[in-house]
């Protein structure tokens, strides 16, 4: 029998729903108003009011936020409490000086908890379960994220964090896990490893996955239910809106349940802004209706999906998204990282290299791998191949101290890398991570 973590709001009519996301609403937007100077501003441009927001669809009347407005504000100026009431603050993983900083209160976490809670009581999780958290723990939110959940709902939660594959491997064996957390590739790994050091993963008592983080296609389910015995479920969320738990797969495991209680789903066609139908993909926005520390409106996560309102099997009300299906940017997700081509791009120019460059992302096994190709221009043209490593490492060094992952670099002739007539194709995905929907 399905069971769910809060049932009268997981199973709520749509007019209950509805009800509860317009009065959250109508709430936020005042607090933000009052307490958030960019917000104001936004409306005030706008000529829209508080008072102007009355039922759901007067969300279009509010202005999106973008990534670029938490940049331009960073670190602290979308908190809309003071700082003293700020009891946690995490950030969006990547690179230096381009974070996301976002903050708790008490309560923004408590609610946090609940919505991660929810997921696991929807992989059918017990307060008998004992929680093995691979999510790296930090500013990353997955590693906490998680951990609060299953704290939350009383089971035994084993803060690991990630690395130390055998590590992992002999504490899941010892320790007993029953659950695990981690993201798609690392779960590969470590079936992959378990698999090398002879662990038969059907005797041990891990029967579920939480997977999430980062895109991941069912072939990758099905291998890595394989490879560790296990179910695996897909869990959605990004740092701005509050890091895992925004969206979460049930037994059905056809889309994920958005916490609508506390966060407002939109898909809107990323040229126009407009919203679009049910089942026509489009950019995913999300609003946090209840988040006081860190409120956004209408935030767009550059994450392409769709959305159904159809009936669940599972008895839950909340509306189902898709795995993201894309990127309207070329964000790329690479080791649990989030890297943009232009940060690349920006250490090449300090570093005076040659504007013509190619990213391409591969993964053998589980294990991404980054490689940066850039023409040799004429400052640094030399044919000593012990020039041209030497070369090569010190900016793998730059890299990794830029970006916090260190890419293989490697020098290339000039006039090798293939120029293109419209866009430059700055990145080669060869993963393909994204289902072909
Ligand atoms: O990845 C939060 C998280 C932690 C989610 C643990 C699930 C589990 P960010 O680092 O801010 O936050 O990255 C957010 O990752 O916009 C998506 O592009 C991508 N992403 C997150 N979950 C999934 C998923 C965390 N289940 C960005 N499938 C998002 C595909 C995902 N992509």
């Amino acid at each position: 029998m399905e069971r769910y973590y809060n049932p009268e709001v997981e199973t709520a009519s749509r007019e209950e729903l509805d009800r509860i996301q317009t009065e959250r609403l109508i709430e936020q937007v005042n607090h933000v108003y009052n307490n958030v100077p960019l917000y104001r501003q936004r409306m005030d441009e706008a000529g829209v009011k508080p008072e102007d927001i009355k039922c759901l669809d007067d969300i279009r009347k509010l202005p999106f936020t973008s990534k670029q407005d938490l940049r331009d504000t960073y670190p602290y100026g979308m908190f809309a409490v003071p700082m003293k009431d700020v009891t946690r603050i995490h950030a969006s993983s990547g690179t230096t000086g381009k974070q996301i900083v976002v903050g708790y209160t008490d309560g923004d976490l408590d609610i946090w908890d609940t919505c991660c809670a929810r997921q696991l009581v929807a992989t059918g999780a017990t307060s008998e379960d004992k929680v093995h958290v691979s999510y790296g723990y930090g500013l990353f939110t997955g590693g906490l994220g998680l951990h609060g959940g299953s704290q939350k709902l009383g089971c035994t939660t084993i803060p690991v964090s990630s690395g130390n594959t055998a590590r992992q491997l002999t504490i899941m064996q010892d320790f007993g896990s029953t659950i695990l957390g981690a993201t798609p590739s690392y779960a590969m790994y470590l079936g992959e490893s378990a698999a090398k050091a002879g662990i038969d993963t059907s005797k041990l008592p891990l029967k579920v996955g939480i997977f999430g983080a980062e895109p991941w296609t069912e072939e990758m389910r099905q291998s890595i239910e394989k490879s560790l015995n296990i179910k695996a479920y897909d869990i959605y969320g990004l740092t701005e809106i509050c890091g895992p738990g925004v969206a979460y797969e049930c037994s059905q495991q056809k889309g994920m349940h958005v916490n609508e209680d506390h966060f407002i789903i939109e898909i809107i066609n990323p040229e126009t802004g407009e919203p679009v139908p049910d089942g026509t993909k489009g950019e995913i926005v999300f609003s946090s209706i209840t988040k006081k520390a860190f409120p956004l409106l209408r935030f767009r996560t550059k994450d392409i999906g769709v959305i159904t309102h159809e009936k669940c099997a599972c008895g839950r009300t909340f509306v189902r998204m898709s795995k993201p299906l894309g990127r309207v940017d070329d964000m790329l997700i690479v080791r649990g990282v989030n890297l943009f081509p232009s940060q690349i791009e920006a250490v090449l120019l300090q570093e005076n290299q040659s504007p013509n460059y190619q990213i391409i992302v591969d993964r053998s096994g589980s294990l991404d791998s980054i490689e940066v190709d850039i023409e040799m221009n004429e400052d640094n043209f030399s044919d000593k191949p012990s020039d041209i490593i030497g070369m090569e490492k010190a900016l793998e060094n730059k890299f990794k101290s830029a970006l916090g992952i260190k890419p293989k670099v490697k020098l290339v002739s000039p006039d090798t890398i293939p120029r293109s007539e419209g866009k430059a194709v700055r990145v080669v995905d060869k993963r393909h991570v994204y289902e072909n929907k």
